[in-house]
């Protein structure tokens, strides 16, 4: 069976039940997230078997993670290590539109992962590898450990699809722009935001110079991500465009990975490009429908939900 194979740091989540500061929120809610496990849940719920391997710390985040992502019927391989503690991220609601997001992150068990962490072998045979440009950001340890699995992969011809992910609280532009540079030439698949691209590839004339200028670099696939403007793609030398599709926003944080893993869905099942699009637009609006970041990611029934004209269905 096809199965795609992702790793990185999952912390726990504490969101505020209601829009307000924080520092006077009374009640408040416990989850977990992650970019590489919210993609692995997104794939899983739409039948795609997925592995996640990370490190966790011995402590309740940690067991919270582990279950959570197992609960999915996810294939979880999580070190656990006595020595740091579990990252957690708080969301705030500020207004009903407007979030935002704090790490207590650094120095975490999940910041530390490593090699020995995930089995060569889970690489080497997987349909695909799929990693964010989040890891190289954590610590020297992690982009070293994301270099172990982009070279495994590449030794036994395993594609990977690379989501550049940047994250402005875990470093500078300039430091992701080296980083992406050297990471983008290895990979097949890249995924960004317009903003993420250009942090890669400097200033251009729109989206479809972007992933012009991505491919350039190497991927025979580059998908920009434009939110509610949709998507644009370059996918073996040929443009692609697929329109939004038109929701309620409660909150975006994870829209992006639920595009994902809509895409890789149909990717690893073989499906043309506008297929992949499609599903793509479809799972990353879910995404923007739930508070959560990964809890809305649709099963594979459930996809056409978002045309329905039927309030109730029994
Ligand atoms: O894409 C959503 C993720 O950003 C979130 O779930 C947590 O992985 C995360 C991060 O580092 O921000």
């Amino acid at each position: 069976t096809p199965y795609v194979v992702t790793f990185g740091e999952t912390m726990g989540l504490i969101k505020s039940d209601q829009p307000g500061p924080l520092a006077h929120a009374t009640s408040l809610s416990l989850g977990i997230g992650g970019s590489e496990s919210n993609v692995a849940i997104g794939l899983q719920r739409l039948g795609v078997v997925s592995v996640w391997c990370g490190r966790v710390g011995d402590d309740a985040l940690g067991q919270r993670v582990i279950r959570e992502i197992r609960a999915e019927g996810i294939d979880v391989y999580a070190t656990v290590d006595a020595t740091a503690a579990t990252g957690l991220m708080l969301k705030e609601r500020r207004t009903s539109s407007l979030q935002n997001v704090t790490y207590y992150r650094k120095g975490s068990a999940g910041s530390k992962i490593s090699a020995a962490d995930i089995p060569a072998s889970l690489i080497s045979s997987a349909t695909l590898l799929h990693i964010t440009g989040i890891t190289p950001a954590l610590s020297a340890e992690a982009a070293q450990t994301m270099q172990y699995a982009i070279d495994t992969a590449r030794g036994a011809g395993v594609p990977i699809s690379l989501d550049l992910n940047y994250r402005r609280a875990l470093w500078s532009e300039e430091d992701a722009a080296v980083a992406y540079r050297e990471l983008i030439p290895q990979v097949n698949i890249v995924f960004a935001s317009d903003d993420e691209a250009a942090i890669a590839v400097g200033a251009s004339d729109g989206p479809a110079d972007l992933a012009a200028k991505l491919t350039a670099m190497g991927p025979s696939e580059a998908i920009i991500k434009l939110g509610a403007e949709g998507a644009l793609a370059i996918i073996d030398g040929a443009e692609y465009f697929q329109p939004a599709i038109p929701v309620d926003v409660l909150d975006t944080v994870g829209a992006g990975d639920a595009f994902v893993a809509g895409y890789l869905t149909e990717l690893v099942t073989g499906q043309t490009p506008e297929v992949r699009l499609r599903t793509a637009a479809k799972t990353g609006a879910f995404a923007c429908l739930v508070p959560g970041d990964w809890e809305g990611a649709p099963r594979r029934s459930e996809l056409d939900l978002l045309n329905s004209k039927e309030p109730v269905s029994r």
